[in-house]
């Protein structure tokens, strides 16, 4: 499957079928941190996306370069290490704003993948049903338009007008950035209502679910910590289990006996830090499930 962002294609999934000796897409890990040096959650993430990481480089800031991520220093640093370790690919801790995405790609002279688009990739990646799916469509537009926007913004500051184009601008480069806006925009549109029937469709079977008066537990935890295994132990459930973050994308409710009462007990798409507003958004529906739980199993 061909995804596109910003005009480049990657595939969802760059192993699949290939013989693992040395991967396609070798990312260089890149920080900026407060403190510490523990990129091991990235390090999972780009695991669970098919992708070797042969390095990386932690900057301590506060916050970070607002141009360009990290600081010039740590930067010419980065691009000398990146031959060495044959890297292909530069993959960010954070989630980059386009203008530092941007800069980032030409200082370094590969391709920068940041966070949010890891966890997206991840997430088309597992989708199975209809509304998982549809959630994570909706997230990666969302995602992309603010990128598109970005580039929009670019344009503009080279002193494009109606009346005075500026260098860069003229062809069909704005014509096309404002049309795919528009047809994302589009999409996104269609998206939210499909996502709004599905809402409809779960608030009915909680309200079927209400009339039983059971007890309603639902798991909520980091994504990968054993819940599905947990409701399966529990309830003799069949829920997919796999060593691999974001297996489960798709709420599962079962009868929970115990006690000699009947419980129904939930489990849900997992969590991790800063898990992308885009996605909290788009899953909404899904995450609604915890929400209108009696208690939370953490
Ligand atoms: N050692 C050990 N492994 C476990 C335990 N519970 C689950 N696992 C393993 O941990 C991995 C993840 O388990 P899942 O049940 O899929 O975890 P999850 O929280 O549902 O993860 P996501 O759906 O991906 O967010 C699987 O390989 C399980 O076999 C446990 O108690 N001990
Ligand atoms: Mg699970």
């Amino acid at each position: 499957m061909q995804r596109s962002r910003n005009g480049r294609s990657a595939p969802a999934h760059p192993n699949d079928g290939a013989a693992p000796t040395r991967a396609r897409q070798r990312a260089y890990a890149i920080a900026a941190l407060p403190e510490g040096d523990d990129l091991g959650e990235l390090r999972e993430l780009l695991k669970t996306a098919g992708v070797a990481v042969v390095g990386q480089a932690v900057q301590h800031r506060d916050r970070p370069h607002p141009n360009t991520y990290l600081g010039p220093g740590k930067l010419q640093e980065v691009k000398d290490a990146l031959k060495g370790a044959d890297a292909n690919l530069v993959a960010c801790d954070d989630e980059l704003s386009p203008r530092q995405e941007r800069n980032l790609e030409t200082e370094l002279g590969v391709p920068v993948i940041d966070r949010t688009a890891i966890i997206l990739d991840i997430f088309a990646g597992h989708a199975n049903s209809a509304e998982g799916k549809v959630q994570v469509e909706l997230a990666q537009l969302e995602y992309n338009l603010a990128r598109m926007r970005g580039l929009w913004t670019h344009l503009e500051r080279l002193g494009a007008s109606a009346s005075q184009p500026g260098i860069g601008t003229r062809g069909p480069g704005e014509t096309q950035i404002e049309t795919d806006r528009r047809l994302a925009r589009d999409r996104i549109t269609a998206l939210r209502r499909k996502l709004a029937g599905v809402k409809g469709a779960r608030t009915t079977m909680r309200a079927e679910r209400e009339r039983a008066h059971l007890p309603k537990l639902a798991m909520a935890g980091y994504t990968n910590a054993g819940k599905s295994t947990l409701l399966n132990h529990l309830t003799g459930a069949t829920v997919g289990v796999r060593d691999r973050l974001f297996h489960t994308l798709d709420p599962s409710t079962r009868v929970w006996r115990l006690g000699g009462r009947d419980h129904l007990l939930t489990d849900t798409v997992g969590f991790i830090r800063k898990l992308p507003h885009q996605l909290v958004d788009a899953f909404s529906a899904t995450l609604e499930e915890t929400v209108d739980a009696d208690l939370i199993l953490h």
